[in-house]
């Protein structure tokens, strides 16, 4: 045990009328909600990178934590790993996720870094056995360290495309060996500055490559897990490939892994991409390749990715509505890409981030998963749409253009306009939250 939750109790559910700063007012892990206990609903994850390895820097200014396990020694990660999963017993999550480079000292040759990964994810390993917290995901960070500036598998220099192969290959052994649940591929490299100096079409045809590449060693190794992009339009690229979901499905279509892969959508990038978290999702869903969310909220003015904990339960019930509406997650879960501020120094406030966003999820879930079970919007929506159950409005997608045409002027359809009752829905859903 070490020292630095001292005295913060385990948090415990203790419902909307509690004055305790230390619990939950509604996620109640054990509650069954629509057959299922809240946990193996929301699966809930920690991501390491925010919590654990983020010193708190800003374009204008370094660190601001001082954590006793800064530093780059293999001593100073095993005690981060301690401390880390004694905050995942404390708020009871029961996933986190990591990138090699938040776990392991950065060796001075890849082989170095590679026995670094391999001893850490020994120790991370052992501490699973003994814990509840077991690996959402896996991923490997080919953004940060100065070989990555020019992109990873899109980088003109042909080493570091061996590079980043070598990096994720040594990722996805390490996701696999803790029994991970997905792997993920964030490409915040993989894109430009400027088109003075790339040549797009080689780029994209090696990403295409690459990732063929990770979904074929993916079936050597016999790994069970889903791969997943995650989308995002910009930051740190000025233009990244992966821009939004549609976008990756056709990249996908195009490398033939349309089946193979999926998508973590987040909220911030969704915002960034010029869409809605919800429409991000929903198009995954229709497309088939909804995987996983990443779960935070943006700054309204700043436009920047501020990668903040989620506390608007109303936002977020029209994400998780959508995710209801795909089946909710397989492989997937929602992990906290969200960071304290750089000024919430405390121990407390890296636990009560996690239990404010949790309990905001919670919430939002619980008000979705009514409104679905009433069956108030589906039945609208059903209504809307009925139309088309008749056998001659089923018949007419089959036809010509030219018999199509024909009916209009055979039967002198007429379309009577009908309202959408966007205003009537918007009021339904105020009703449930
Ligand atoms: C960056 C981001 C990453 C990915 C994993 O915006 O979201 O943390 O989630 O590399
Ligand atoms: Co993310």
């Amino acid at each position: 045990m070490t020292d630095f939750f001292k005295n913060i109790p385990t948090i415990k559910y203790e419902g909307v009328g509690t004055k305790n700063e230390f619990a939950f007012r509604h996620y109640n892990p054990d509650e069954v909600v629509m057959g299922k206990r809240m946990e193996e609903h929301l699966r809930f994850a920690v991501a390491y990178w925010h919590s654990f390895a983020w010193p708190g820097g800003d374009p204008f200014g370094g660190q601001t934590f001082e954590r006793p396990w800064f530093g780059d020694t293999m001593a100073l990660a095993k005690m981060k790993a301690d401390v880390a999963f004694e905050m995942f017993d404390i708020l009871g999550t029961p996933f986190y996720a990591f990138h090699d480079a938040d776990a392991r000292p950065e060796g001075a040759t890849f082989a170095e870094s590679l026995r670094n990964l391999e001893e850490i994810v020994d120790y991370l390993g052992v501490k699973q056995e003994s814990h509840k917290a077991k690996l959402l995901w896996g991923t490997a960070n080919l953004f940060s360290h100065r070989r990555w500036m020019s992109g990873a598998a899109t980088n003109p220099d042909p080493e570091v495309y061996a590079y980043a192969a070598a990096t994720v290959k040594s990722c996805l052994d390490a996701t696999m060996k803790l029994g991970g649940a997905n792997y993920v591929l964030w490409g915040g490299r993989e894109g430009y500055e400027t088109l003075l100096n790339t040549d797009l079409a080689q780029e994209r045809a090696h990403a295409g490559r690459f990732l063929q590449s990770v979904v074929e060693y993916k079936h050597k190794i016999g790994f069970k897990g889903a791969i997943l992009i995650e989308p995002k339009p910009q930051e740190p690229s000025k233009h990244q490939y992966d821009y939004d979901v549609a976008t990756v499905y056709g990249f996908l279509k195009d490398f033939g892994l349309e089946k193979e892969v999926q998508v973590n959508i987040e909220q911030g990038h969704a915002i960034l991409a010029g869409h809605s978290f919800e429409h991000e999702i929903a198009l995954a869903a229709a497309l088939g390749i909804f995987g996983s969310i990443d779960m935070n909220r943006n700054d309204y003015q700043s436009g920047w990715d501020t990668d903040q904990f989620p506390n608007n339960h109303a936002e977020k019930a029209v994400a998780f509505y959508e995710i209801i509406r795909a089946g909710g997650y397989t492989t997937g879960g929602t992990n906290f890409d969200a960071k304290i501020r750089r000024q919430s120094l405390d121990p407390e406030d890296l636990i009560l981030a996690h239990v404010g966003g949790m309990d905001t999820c919670a919430r939002a879930f619980k008000a979705a998963a009514a409104l679905f079970e009433a069956d108030a919007l589906e039945a609208k929506r059903r209504e809307r749409y009925a139309g088309w159950q008749g056998a001659e409005a089923k018949a007419m997608l089959k036809q010509p253009l030219e018999d199509v045409a024909a009916s209009v002027l055979a039967k002198n359809i007429n379309p009577k306009p009908r309202s959408g009752r966007q205003e009537r829905l918007e009021n339904l859903w105020n009703d449930y939250i």
